[in-house]
């Protein structure tokens, strides 16, 4: 028994990520670089375990690329083999899909079981075929039906091993619990256990990060990134011999894809807008002595270009209008040769008192609430207090009426106490 398969998933095509058609480029050129690792393998198989299109809705570009590298396969009759993920299902029920298009064009296998009334069935050529004493069952996105839609699929994968035991590969789009810190749920160890033993390669998609559990359970990851929240996981195939009944050996192999770099500034000790640009300068500099001779070195350089991003994170010590972002993404823009940049804001603004609001009054919460304000912009906090009570005795004119002049005045006169360094009364 020798039979060869790569196993990819969350192929992701027609993410024009960022709007930018290089993006678009990116996902179709990660698909067809595998689909020219499977041919230069000789692989009897592909295995495609979910999400091959990033939409229902497909863009006629976006089926061009899809026809273009199954078409590849067909012509060296190597199977391809999906399931239906949660990004590339029909949107409605009973609505065909643009995979079910590819399977009615005879481009790939959609494998899915037979669900029928209390139940369901695996039937050859629908729901599995058979290579060389490999089975390789299909099972779609089932959300949160999958235990129980697992376990049935266990017990009749066991029932077709009585009457013909195969090498068992499931394919099947969805994650195993805690292997993405971010993304809670997912398949629980317990859930998967009735497959153990009768399946043994389970082919998973859906988690853009490749792992492997115990030598049974593997998910390749994404072709692409599809987002920063992604970008700091390796990605890939999977190549995969059987070898025997039960023993098979599989490799990890990544494959190119377009570098993502986080730039982080750390906001807490800038207390002026100033004093941000500073640091973010010399971060950003920093960050180009890494990025660019990796982009020189390489040969094709467009497709080399990084996607960047500066991330501001900690306590903002300043109010956050007088952030200049744009200030901050042109220093980007000047100093790194990257394919797209962007700057995004994680900061909180700062808190430095613990207002109870349990036991103060209305008045005296009011005030703390202003202090808070103050005190949380770099400019005020040094007299957060001062500051406070000027703003609620503004507020105090404003509802009884009085004159905007009357308003100003009271501002002006607390401004130039504070000028002088002297302490304001109320
Ligand atoms: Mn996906």
């Amino acid at each position: 028994m020798s039979v060869r398969f790569l196993h990819m998933a969350d192929v992701h095509l027609g993410n024009q990520q960022y709007n930018l058609s290089a993006r678009f480029n990116d996902f179709g050129r990660a698909f067809l670089d595998a689909v020219d690792l499977a041919l230069d393998q000789r692989v009897d198989a592909v295995l495609i375990a979910g999400d091959l299109f990033h939409k229902a809705t497909v863009e006629p570009k976006t089926l061009l690329i899809a026809e273009e590298g199954l078409a590849r396969l067909q012509a060296r009759g190597i199977a391809a083999l999906a399931v239906h993920g949660n990004h590339d299902r029909a949107r409605y029920l009973a609505q065909a899909s643009w995979v079910d298009y590819l399977a009615e064009r005879g481009l790939v296998r959609l494998l899915s079981p037979v669900f029928v009334e209390g139940g369901l069935l695996l039937e050859p050529e629908t729901s599995y075929i058979e290579l060389d004493g490999v089975r390789f069952v299909g099972v779609p996105w089932l959300g949160a039906a999958a235990p129980r839609v697992l376990r049935e699929v266990a017990v009749a994968c066991a029932d077709l091993n009585a009457s013909r035991p195969c090498f068992t590969v499931l394919i099947t789009h969805g994650g195993v619990e805690g292997q993405m810190p971010h993304m809670p749920g997912g398949l629980t160890f317990a859930e998967l256990e009735p497959l153990k033993g009768i399946v043994q390669y389970l082919a998973l998609g859906h988690l853009h990060k490749p792992y492997c559990v115990d030598d049974w359970i593997y998910n390749p990851g994404s072709l692409e990134t599809c987002s920063f929240d992604e970008a700091q996981y390796e990605r890939g195939v999977y190549l995969v011999d059987v070898t025997g009944r039960e023993t098979h050996i599989a490799e990890h192999r990544r494959t190119a894809m377009r570098p993502f770099f986080t730039i982080n500034v750390q906001t807490d000790l800038c207390l002026t807008p100033d004093d941000l640009v500073a640091a973010a300068r010399a971060e950003i500099a920093q960050a180009a002595r890494k990025i660019r001779p990796v982009v020189d070195q390489c040969s094709d350089r467009e497709r080399a270009l990084p996607v960047v991003r500066l991330v501001l994170r900690g306590n903002l010590t300043f109010d956050r209008t007088r952030l200049e972002a744009d200030v901050l993404h042109r220093m980007m823009r000047d100093e790194i040769e990257a394919l797209h940049s962007r700057v995004e804001n994680h900061t909180s603004p700062l808190k430095t008192s613990t207002v109870n609001t349990e036991t103060l009054g209305r008045n005296e919460l009011e005030k703390a609430i202003f202090e808070d304000q103050a005190r949380g912009d770099s400019r005020f906090a040094g007299q957060a207090e001062a500051w406070g009570n000027l703003m609620q005795a503004m507020k105090a004119l404003v509802l009884d009426g009085a004159d905007p002049a009357a308003v100003y005045d009271l501002l002006d006169g607390h401004m130039a106490a504070l000028e002088d360094g002297g302490h304001v009364d109320h």
